[in-house]
């Protein structure tokens, strides 16, 4: 067989460009459906054209690149991730997923290599569910696990994910037809930086993931009465705020002092009116409950909507929890965690088996066919932000571990 290697010069070059695409001096802001999103796609669709792929855009969005194998009628193997960010992010969550995918194709055309399998590179729309609640939505899509409310959600413009959709050449009247069924792929690999301080802290090379986290989102809005700051009585008030402050503080407690589940967070915060001589009469607020057993997900839900009750009625306010959406924390398939493992100790790279505690396109693509995720270090475990960094080795160690996975699954199955 053909010596087959990604070159790590051009994968980090290539990185580098995308990284542009969207950077302001506050971080990655190439947040789903925004100019930005639609250039980067545009750059991504062109590299999977130069690596010899036929490119399509399903009706959720999805950029998918495809190469016929060499044996007609097999499932195609997927590989991929996503290429939005969230507000002042990092250049290498998702980013790397995709690049990665895209060098290893690059690399078999480029030594003429084919494979038995299909293969789809996957660029997922909107894994991060900015603006819209909704995360994993592409991946979803094809997943067939979109749930009810994930088209009409709107952002804070009043546009609803559908109607952003037709921006990056998606179409909400049909989106069922992004749908793949089970059978369509013999498996999905999916390389993605750790995000957290494991893999970097212990100096291991690559993490071979056991289980990706599953995730409550769920909002809070908090309704008081707006009145005059400086005549309105201390007694008098109806603070929407200041009730709110006590959500934010128990949603923490869930998690760090009764350890309900393994991390809560409130991540919006949207006062009304927002002006520093009125009280604030409307607060809206994001939860994000998460952990590795559905019913520690459930059981800080229950003790949320508890505490929201008893604020509403000690405070004279009106609490309201709106549930966006819940999902399952997802193992990964054992065959391919051992296929992950080989892969990276034949080229003598140190693996270590770690749980994700961020969410993934891979927990969706769980739902149809067998999902597997590679792990590379993050620095400090930083993510999320601007000083989120992954060196030029550990990138390409991953691509190389993600290339023989790829090449191992297309010898071995079907
Ligand atoms: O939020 C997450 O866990 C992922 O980065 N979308
Ligand atoms: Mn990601
Ligand atoms: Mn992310």
């Amino acid at each position: 067989m053909t010596q087959v290697d990604i070159n790590p010069d051009r994968l980090a070059d290539r990185l580098e460009r995308l990284g542009r695409i969207g950077e302001t001096p506050t971080g990655m802001r190439r947040m789903a459906f925004t100019p930005a999103d639609v250039e980067g796609r545009a750059y991504v669709a062109g590299l999977m054209r130069e690596a010899g792929l036929t490119v399509r855009t399903d009706t959720a969005g999805n950029v998918i690149g495809r190469v016929e194998g060499s044996v007609p009628g097999l499932p195609a193997i997927g590989i991929g991730s996503h290429a939005d960010t969230v507000p002042n992010g990092g250049k290498y969550d998702g980013a790397l997923g995709v690049m990665a995918a895209i060098e290893c194709l690059q690399n078999l055309k480029d030594r003429s290599v084919a494979t038995r399998h299909p293969i789809e590179v996957l660029n997922f729309t909107n894994e991060e569910g900015t603006s819209f609640h909704t995360w994993l939505f592409g991946s979803s899509a094809m997943a067939g696990a979109l749930r009810s409310g994930d088209l009409t959600a709107v952002d804070v413009e009043g546009v609803s994910l559908g109607q952003r959709l037709r921006d990056v050449g998606g179409d909400a009247g049909r989106i069922h037809e992004a749908r793949r069924e089970r059978g369509e792929f013999s498996a999905y690999l999916e390389l993605h930086i750790e995000q957290g301080p494991v893999l970097h802290g212990g100096g291991v090379a690559i993490g071979e993931v056991t289980a990706i986290t599953g995730r409550a989102a769920l909002s809070v809005c908090v309704k008081g009465s707006a009145n005059h700051a400086g005549t309105t009585p201390m007694p008098n008030r109806r603070d929407a705020l200041l009730a709110a402050s006590h959500v934010v503080q128990a949603v923490n407690a869930i998690a760090s002092q009764e350890e309900i589940c393994r991390v809560g967070t409130v991540g919006i915060a949207r006062v009304s009116p927002n002006a520093e001589n009125v009280i604030p009469g409307v607060v809206d607020l994001t939860v994000d409950f998460r952990d590795v057993e559905l019913d520690r997900i459930a059981e800080a839900q229950r003790r949320l909507r508890e505490v929201c009750r008893g604020l509403a009625s000690d405070r004279g306010v009106e609490v309201e929890v709106l549930e966006h959406g819940v999902t399952r924390p997802t193992p990964m398939n054992p065959g391919l965690r051992r296929v992950i493992r080989a892969a990276a100790e034949g080229l003598g790279l140190e693996v270590a088996a770690v749980p994700s505690g961020a969410g993934h396109d891979a927990q969706s693509m769980a739902e149809i066919t067998d999902a597997g995720m590679i792990f590379v270090p993050s620095v400090g475990g930083v993510s999320h932000s601007p000083d989120e960094y992954t060196r030029p080795e550990d990138c390409a160690n991953g691509a190389r571990v993600l290339l023989r996975s790829l090449l191992a699954v297309d010898a071995e199955r079907d």
